[in-house]
């Protein structure tokens, strides 16, 4: 059955897997790529925006980006923001000189407030970083709710431990809604249907040398190179924090083309916003209804990564 066709805006926050994601969906063609915003989450916003332009440049995509500029009350790491810079550097990307114009004037909560009340049919909003700018045109703008048709995003842990490790936090948080719990309060408010991957599915597809090793069987094409110098930044996480490295947005985007990758369930959701919990997204009966996956076929997944990125990598 082939995936329905939808119009998409692009939210992420410049990590190897959003970029990854990025890639994915320059390849999906039933998706119709309206815009990408950048989240100054878990990237250096300068390094995260230009990388994703040049991925489209790459790619052949004229799509318009936009940079954010609201900030989330929890920072990440800066030993993790940085890899926006490694991956702005990759050779892949840089063959010629960047023939990037001036960046958009308005930041991204602005610029999505735009794309949304300007598209002819409601989108769907992928989100694989913090709700931040997405909250913003809600609360701004509350005429939006209808030009939404879907916001699929990554995010939470509902019934598996979170990945938050921090001295003052109990460790039931899942990073992007930690960034900015209210934001997701926020959504949750309102009406718009929610897909939610949250780490209880996405625990299941760490990236391993074996999936690094099939991206080199299939070395020489620029795509397939720079998804697997995306995924080659990633080692060393389990070695640095304790917690394997994921694909947390890239299992999340694969939600457009093949649905059926991971099985959902309708969770009646809250969200914590203050405390040692908080960004903790836990069910509660009577709680705002979310479509969360709960399994995935891991091996279905790893089989579209590579299919559509470095097929012959199989
Ligand atoms: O919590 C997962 C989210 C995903 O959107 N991000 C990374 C993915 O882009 C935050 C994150 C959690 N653990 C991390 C993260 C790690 N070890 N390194 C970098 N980012
Ligand atoms: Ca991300």
């Amino acid at each position: 059955l082939p995936p329905r066709p939808r119009r998409v805006v692009f939210d992420h926050d410049g990590a190897p897997d959003d970029l990854l994601s990025l890639l994915l969906l320059t390849r999906y063609g039933h998706v119709d790529l309206r815009g990408v915003a950048v989240t100054p989450a878990d990237c250096l916003p300068g390094p995260a925006l230009s990388v994703t332009r040049k991925i489209l440049d790459l790619t052949g995509r004229d799509v318009p980006t936009a940079v954010g500029t609201l900030p989330g009350r929890n920072p990440f790491p800066l030993e993790w923001r940085i890899d926006a810079l490694r991956a702005d550097a990759l050779p892949v990307l840089n063959r010629k000189d960047p023939d990037i114009g001036p960046a958009d004037a308005l930041p991204a909560h602005e610029r999505l407030a735009v794309w949304l009340a300007r598209t002819p049919a409601p989108v769907t909003v992928l989100a694989t970083g913090p709700l931040t700018n997405l909250a913003w045109c809600l609360e701004h703008h509350p005429g939006l709710e209808s030009r939404i048709e879907e916001v699929v995003f990554m995010g939470g842990a509902l019934d598996v431990a979170g990945n938050v490790l921090r001295p003052d936090h109990d460790g039931s948080a899942e990073w992007n809604v930690f960034w900015d719990p209210d934001a997701v309060r926020r959504v949750f408010d309102s009406a718009v249907p929610v897909t939610m991957f949250p780490l209880d599915v996405t625990d299941r597809v760490p990236v391993t040398m074996d999936l690094a090793r099939a991206f080199g069987r299939a070395y020489g094409d620029p795509v397939g190179d720079l998804a697997g110098s995306l995924l080659a930044l990633t080692f060393g996480t389990l070695e640095t924090t304790g917690l394997a490295y994921c694909c947390w947005d890239s299992l999340t985007t694969s939600y457009l083309a093949e649905p059926g990758i991971c099985a959902f369930e309708t969770v009646h959701c809250d969200v914590i916003t203050r405390g040692v919990s908080q960004g903790r997204v836990l069910r509660r009966a009577g709680g705002r209804a979310v479509r969360c996956a709960v399994t995935v076929d891991a091996g279905r997944f790893y089989r579209h990564l590579l299919d559509t990125l470095a097929p012959d990598g199989r």
